[in-house]
């Protein structure tokens, strides 16, 4: 079973053992270990952490960032230049499931939809806001490969309409010929070098549990106190799963910042990842109205015996 289907079974499994446990903790279990579970089990869930809609989607339920389709929506061709160096664009539409191109979006972090694109040995990664020609659903922006090799394009977005999910992220795979060049295979680094900066990774990311990291930013040394609100948080981080490059995007904790606000050097962040295993991490960040993307690479492990979520997994498991 792919592990799309095997985390739809845990929810429903979670579901139902939950039932089971409600109804005889009414009787003998004081209120606060009810509470207990009950915090315990939606913290563990899936779709909060991935953004999706957690209602009936039951059956729906996937690792968002692995397929062209899903949520009642389908990420339609992606026309771009096919060879390195050449400056074009890049195209594409969203088709609900008549086909028809989906115009009506909802601003989610300032923008109507976040394109991702990414190498699939995790090199090259480029974070956009194409423009939307309203008449047609098409978007657009200018485009140019520097590196030949296979493409992992994602669309992260909110359709803005009724009972609409609360967040799709469709992805599509792009050829770009040319000469190609391997990168080393990858090995794990919590410190990353970008423009000048030096961003440190604090923290370990679990499976199926939310921990939490912290980026520290410095420059020649000195911490930077001076990072600016970007798309409405002080950070973006993009994690890819080694293997299938399945998508999660988490963002910073704390208040949504304002306009003129900063921080720094350090910005947390709550993650959690679908599975253990080895993950691509990149962080924007802004500092003096300039861009920086830092890049990571860490491996998740299994999630702690007896802290609760492996334990109402296997539970569950003696349910079916
Ligand atoms: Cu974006």
């Amino acid at each position: 079973m792919n592990a799309a289907g095997r985390l739809s079974l845990y929810g429903a499994g979670v579901l139902v053992a939950f039932g089971g446990v409600f109804g005889i903790a009414a009787a003998v279990v004081p209120d606060s270990a009810v509470a207990n579970w009950v915090a315990t089990a939606s913290d563990s869930s899936m779709a909060d952490h991935a953004g999706m809609g957690s209602d009936d989607t039951a059956e729906t339920v996937t690792i968002p960032g692995v397929s062209l389709s899903g949520y009642g929506y389908e990420l339609g061709p992606v026309t771009a230049p096919t060879v390195v160096g050449e400056p074009d664009e890049l195209r594409f539409q969203i088709l609900d499931v008549t086909g028809t191109p989906l115009t009506a979006y909802e601003t989610s972090h300032e923008k109507d939809l976040h394109l991702i694109a990414v190498r699939t040995d995790g090199t090259g990664f480029r974070h956009v806001h194409p423009t939307l020609d309203e008449a047609t659903g098409t978007w657009s922006t200018p485009w140019k490969w520097a590196d030949a090799g296979t493409y992992r394009v994602y669309a992260d977005f909110v359709p803005d309409v009724a009972d609409g999910p609360d967040k799709v992220t469709l992805t599509r795979t792009v050829e770009v010929a040319g000469e190609f060049t391997p990168t080393p295979a990858m090995t794990t680094s919590t410190t990353s070098e970008v423009d000048g900066y030096t961003v440190t990774l604090d923290g370990n990311l679990t499976a199926e549990t939310s921990s939490e990291l912290t980026l520290s930013i410095t420059r020649d040394g000195e911490p930077v106190t001076t990072l600016q609100p970007y798309l409405g948080a002080f950070g973006h981080l993009v994690a890819l799963r080694d293997g299938d490059l399945a998508y999660l995007h988490v963002h910073a904790e704390g208040e949504t910042p304002k306009d003129g606000d900063t921080a720094g050097p350090d910005i947390r962040f709550a993650a959690e990842a679908p599975t253990a295993g080895r993950y691509l991490l990149y962080l924007d960040f802004q500092v003096d109205r300039q861009i920086h993307t830092a890049q990571f690479v860490v491996d998740a492990g299994h999630g702690t015996n007896g802290t609760g979520t492996d334990d109402t997994h296997s539970d569950t498991g003696d349910d079916h």
